[in-house]
């Protein structure tokens, strides 16, 4: 988007946010974050932190892949992921040759190994079962992958997350970000999106959304921080430390959450299609950036003082 073009969709929006800001959600439109609501700093201390330094992830803080699988529209596959010049980077691309590797296909509970196919590939980084906290603020710095029909994410979960008992206080997804937006045709392209999804991911699942947020400046080529703050009422989401919105439906988990740093492809079982949020069907045009990059410089929690 030109800066132009941005000016004046800013002053636009600015303009709806003082009438009424829900008409902005109804039209599905990008609200920009508060910049007279910056977070307080002070009330946190630094508890863990990964500035992704070195030649390699660290396996005491991160695992790759939650579970080695098909993952929607692609694959999540360890040899995406790497350390350099201080960054996490997941790469995503078609790989006509599949890795070698055989995996469990866990989450269609078969048995057997399957092969890795030719595919869209991407990773996941995740700390479960090496760092998860409750409460807090949680930061992620990064550049996001510029392409269409996938998104990067920073994300928390929790294992009774699937636990259906009518709230989110047992275990919630909290998305602080996704990136769908890339290109998006209805004003989205420096847009992403936040949420939470509670109670499963079947017929009693739940979610609520603050929706979605313009970035300033270029997110797909420049850093920008994505936050999120939890305490026993509500999560207050924060882009570059200005507050975006806050959400406690169904009751704020109660339960430590671990942490996700991952891409994935739009689509299902390996397949790509183009699929919720608009995302789009992946295009192979040489303006589509492949292989698309998504650019982690560190993920760092605190804890409120008053808890450590
Ligand atoms: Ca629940
Ligand atoms: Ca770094």
């Amino acid at each position: 988007m030109t800066g132009i073009i941005k000016t004046v969709l800013s002053i636009f929006i600015s303009a709806i946010m003082v009438i009424n800001p829900q008409f902005l959600d109804l039209l599905d439109i990008g609200k920009m974050p508060d910049e007279n609501k910056k977070i307080d700093m002070d009330k946190f201390v630094e508890v863990w932190r990964d500035d992704f330094n070195g030649t390699e992830i660290d396996k005491t803080k991160w695992s790759p892949s939650w579970w080695v699988t098909e993952r929607k529209g692609g694959y999540w596959h360890e040899d995406m992921c790497r350390v350099e010049n201080g960054n996490l980077i997941i790469t995503s691309m078609y790989l006509d040759e599949p890795p070698e590797n055989r995996y469990y296909d866990k989450w269609h509970d078969e048995i057997d190994f399957k092969e890795y196919k030719p595919g869209w590939y991407t990773g996941e980084l995740t700390t479960q079962g090496k760092y998860d906290q409750t409460y807090g603020y949680f930061e992620i710095r990064c550049i996001l992958p510029a392409a269409t029909g996938m998104w990067s994410a920073f994300w928390m979960m929790n294992d009774k997350v699937t636990n259906v008992d009518g709230s989110g206080k047992d275990g919630t997804e909290v998305d602080v970000f996704e990136s769908f937006y890339y290109k998006d045709r209805w004003w989205g392209n420096d847009c992403i999106t936040t949420g939470i999804i509670y109670d499963g991911y079947g017929s009693e699942t739940q979610n609520a959304s603050i929706g979605k947020y313009f970035i300033k400046g270029n997110p797909y080529e420049e850093y920008n921080t994505y936050g999120v703050e939890w305490n026993k009422d509500e999560y207050i989401f924060y882009i570059n430390g200005c507050e975006t919105g806050r959400l406690s439906a169904g009751g704020v988990s109660q339960n430590p959450e671990y942490l996700l740093v991952s891409c994935e492809f739009a689509g299902e079982n390996g397949i790509q299609f183009s699929d919720r949020h608009g995302t789009g069907k992946i295009s192979k045009t040489p303006e589509e950036n492949w292989p698309a990059e998504f650019i982690v410089d560190y993920v760092k929690c605190y804890q409120y003082k008053d808890l450590v």
